[in-house]
């Protein structure tokens, strides 16, 4: 049998991702969101569209009897994957079905501001009640995403803690690749709730290096603000965590058989976490990142993945059991950030084995070539303002915090169509940031120290005191958002925008 989060390569074309958002059996499941997205597969002849997708408040079951009700796409999550062909214009409907205008963002693909989903940028709201059509060309292939992009502020029902969440898969004119199956798995917390405790540091990025400057720069302001009696500000911890929108061990199981090379696409669709994922006595060949091709692909134990990160990795079924594939932190795996990997003719209990500890290093997977050198490279300090805004720290580019609105604002880097420009990011917070750029592709050439080339990205994490760069050609014109993905950063301050000349 096969479940909806499975796909054979010659099954996949626009078919429905399911595996989630189901108060029936999967199997069922997959039928029912097959018949309700019908009109998603239809042509575009007679001005039908491609895609049509509903923006909704419905209840979506985690686990048996266990229900919450989110905001989704179609009625499930994660919303239906969508499949596109590269340079083939598509219409995809949205219908907006709450109260709130939305925006739905193209994340990772080269599209114009009026479709790209940002109102910072200028692009239409979806109406509460009403519909947009977005007609566009997808590109590049690869695996990208959608989202929302609505400010969340302090309600946990909004943005991306909601469940609106899907992926997308471009199809490249050429598809290559010596593997069985496709496997889409998105990450993602239910249940939201603030606390003051400060988050949890995190380790695992490599190389270590940290700027004292930097370091001397975040300690000094947050003991200042301790001080003055001021708590940590706010994060935000979860209840439950979900693979494909099920909670460990109460979705269908991945099934497969010794032998078989798998092709994993991972998204951390979290608004505010980052994700470990390990298959015990298994290895990831990592071959793209943020659906993007990397120079040298590379075996690793343990894939880390920021807020709205991709990885995509190859696994070869060479170690029969059952098996957890999950969070290597227990917490959020007995929590249910896991799925079951189970072997064919084999039975029992899911097993678990913690993975030896393991770092990671964006430019493992990069090239031994300099990257060329830029026209013009922009420094960026990010700083924060602890417990500032009612509680909520603020977070500052070169000293500016973007308002608490969605509105466009004066851009504070300008480009010329056409040039190379390098963005020197330099963090002076102890938090790891999930940097994106809207509506292009940066290269990281220099990861806290170490120099690279060729590794093509969306989204890169910054660690606490690090500095980060990356390139990016203006090759698409209008104002281009830039901005921590993490929402509770991203909500209070933490974009700027880049504008052409
Ligand atoms: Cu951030």
């Amino acid at each position: 049998m096969r479940d909806c989060t499975e796909y054979s390569k010659r099954t996949f074309l626009k078919t429905i991702l399911g595996g989630a958002a189901s108060l029936l059996s999967l199997d069922s499941a997959c039928v029912q969101a097959k018949r309700k997205n019908k009109s998603a597969t239809d042509t575009n002849d007679h001005g039908r569209a491609d895609y049509t997708l509903h923006i909704a408040a419905t209840p979506i079951e985690i686990a048996p009897k266990k229900i919450i009700s989110t905001i989704t796409y179609n009625g499930q999550f994660p919303g239906p994957l969508l499949r596109f062909k590269e340079g083939r214009q598509v219409t995809v409907d949205v219908f907006n079905d709450t109260a709130t205008p939305e925006q739905l963002h193209w994340h990772g693909q080269l599209v114009p501001v009026s479709v790209d989903g940002a109102a910072e940028e200028g692009t239409p709201f979806i109406p509460a009640h009403g519909m947009r059509r977005l007609v566009f060309t997808p590109r590049p292939s690869g695996f990208r995403f959608y989202h929302t992009h609505n400010r969340a502020g302090a309600n946990l029902g909004a943005g991306q803690y909601s469940g609106q969440v899907g992926p997308v898969y471009i199809d490249p004119r050429n598809e290559p690749g010596n593997y069985d199956r496709e496997i889409f798995l998105v990450l993602k917390e239910f249940e939201p709730t603030f606390s003051q405790g400060g988050d949890m540091a995190q380790d695992f990025l490599s190389p270590a290096t940290e700027v004292s400057e930097l370091k001397q720069q975040g300690e000094t302001a947050m003991a200042a603000s301790l001080k003055k009696g001021m708590p940590h500000g706010y994060e935000v911890g979860y209840d439950s965590f979900t693979i494909n929108g099920r909670m460990l061990s109460h979705g269908e199981p991945i099934r497969v058989r010794q032998g078989e090379r798998v092709l994993f696409h991972v998204l951390n669709g979290s608004a505010t976490e980052i994700r470990s994922l390990a298959l015990p006595g298994h290895v990831f060949e990592v071959v793209a990142l943020d659906g993007n091709p990397v120079p040298t692909p590379k075996k690793v134990p343990v894939l880390w993945i920021g807020t709205a990160e991709r990885i995509s990795a190859i696994v070869g079924m060479n170690h029969p059991g059952i098996w957890i594939l999950g969070d290597t932190y227990d917490d959020d795996r007995n929590h249910g950030m896991g799925m079951v990997v189970e072997y064919a003719n084999r039975t029992g209990k899911a097993q678990w084995t913690p993975p030896p500890h393991s770092k990671w290093n964006y430019t493992w997977f990069g090239s031994t070539k300099p990257a060329q050198e830029p026209s013009q490279t922009f420094d960026m300090t990010f700083t924060k303002a602890n417990a500032s805004d009612r509680g909520f720290n603020r977070w500052e580019i070169n000293g500016v915090s973007y308002p608490n609105t969605m509105m466009p604002v004066r851009a504070a880097f300008h480009v010329e169509e056409g040039k190379r420009y390098r963005i020197r990011m330099r963090n002076a917070s102890d938090d790891i940031h999930p940097i994106h750029l809207h509506r292009h592709i940066f290269e990281l050439t220099n990861v806290a120290g170490q120099r690279t080339a060729g590794i093509m990205k969306d989204v890169v994490m910054v660690g606490g005191y690090q500095t980060v760069e990356v390139d990016f050609v203006a090759n698409n014109p209008g104002l281009t958002l830039f901005h921590c993905h993490q929402q509770l950063h991203m909500d209070f301050g933490f974009m700027t925008l880049f504008e052409y000349i």
